[in-house]
């Protein structure tokens, strides 16, 4: 065999591999930024199957860009323990106790690596398009290429099975919004609907989007921004232990969930 086809083979078979074991999960996550890979290590510590299926070509959401292009974010002492878990350096701000400056790019490499290292299976350049939704309760993802996505292809789509599914798609909470309006699922929100993100107040922010983040339809979560856009928390800007918290608390829920099954 030439080691051209020797390549092709290889890779066409490892990757029909990898797709064909993450074709039925334990948790399927849209979208992979922050809160959603700190999620997926801690979920995959728990000795549950996850798969994350991202749009970009690149993994780490809004984390790559720091604040404005300037390649740095700020994170709060309360999150520590998870950059200390993720084996992130951090360096504390001069005259702010509690607050700490570092890298946007080792961070974003850094919860990738440590969320495929832990078992979580990524599939980039797929993008979600909708959900399977059987007898009242959402049961997977509709998956297909972003470029044909993109392109505007009329390409049917796969579909990925999972006992719990996770909104990790950042400010336009694109699934939950789906399944608000296309399921037409009432969620657990005061008015049943979307809330909606408010504007810049960083305290409230990053406390909320903790507090938000939880099960808002049977078998459907949401972390991160998509959390506190759903239940109408305040933006924060570029600081980023709100994030991780928050994907720290949806992986101990959904852990709870699966053990209860
Ligand atoms: C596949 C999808 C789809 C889809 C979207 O926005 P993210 O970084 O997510 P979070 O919530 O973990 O982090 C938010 C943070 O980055 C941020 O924006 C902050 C702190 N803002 C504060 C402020 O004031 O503005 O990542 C979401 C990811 C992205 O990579 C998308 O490409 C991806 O989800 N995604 N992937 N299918 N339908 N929709």
């Amino acid at each position: 065999m030439s080691i051209e086809n020797v390549i092709s083979s290889a890779i066409v078979r490892s990757f029909s591999e990898k797709l064909l074991e993450n074709l039925v999960v334990d948790v399927a996550i849209v979208g992979g930024g922050p809160s959603a890979l700190v999620a997926a290590k801690y979920m995959c510590e728990a000795g549950l199957k996850v798969a994350i299926f991202e749009r970009k070509l690149a993994p780490g959401g809004g984390t790559w860009g720091g604040g404005m292009l300037f390649n740095e974010v700020v994170v709060q002492e309360s999150a520590v323990f998870i950059l200390d878990a993720f084996g992130i350096r951090h360096q504390p701000i001069a005259g702010e106790e509690g607050y700490y400056t570092l890298d946007s790019v080792e961070m974003a490499s850094a919860l990738i690596y440590g969320a495929v290292h832990a078992g979580a299976r990524i599939f980039n350049a797929m993008s979600v398009e909708d959900i399977v939704f059987k007898e009242g309760k959402v049961n997977g993802l509709v998956v297909n290429w972003t470029p044909v996505e993109r392109l505007g292809m009329h390409v049917d789509p796969l579909t990925v099975i999972a006992d719990a599914v996770l909104d990790g798609t950042g400010h336009p909470s694109e699934i939950i919004r789906l399944a608000s309006e296309k399921a037409q699922i009432k969620l657990d929100t005061p008015t049943g609907s979307i809330l909606g993100e408010r504007p810049m107040w960083v305290d409230s922010g990053e406390a909320s989007t903790v507090e938000n983040t939880r099960e808002y339809f049977p078998g459907l979560f949401a972390c991160g921004m998509s959390a506190n856009n759903v239940a109408g928390g305040y933006r924060m800007g570029p600081i980023f232990g709100g994030m991780m918290l928050s994907g720290h608390k949806v992986a101990g829920l959904i852990i709870e969930r699966c053990r209860k099954k």
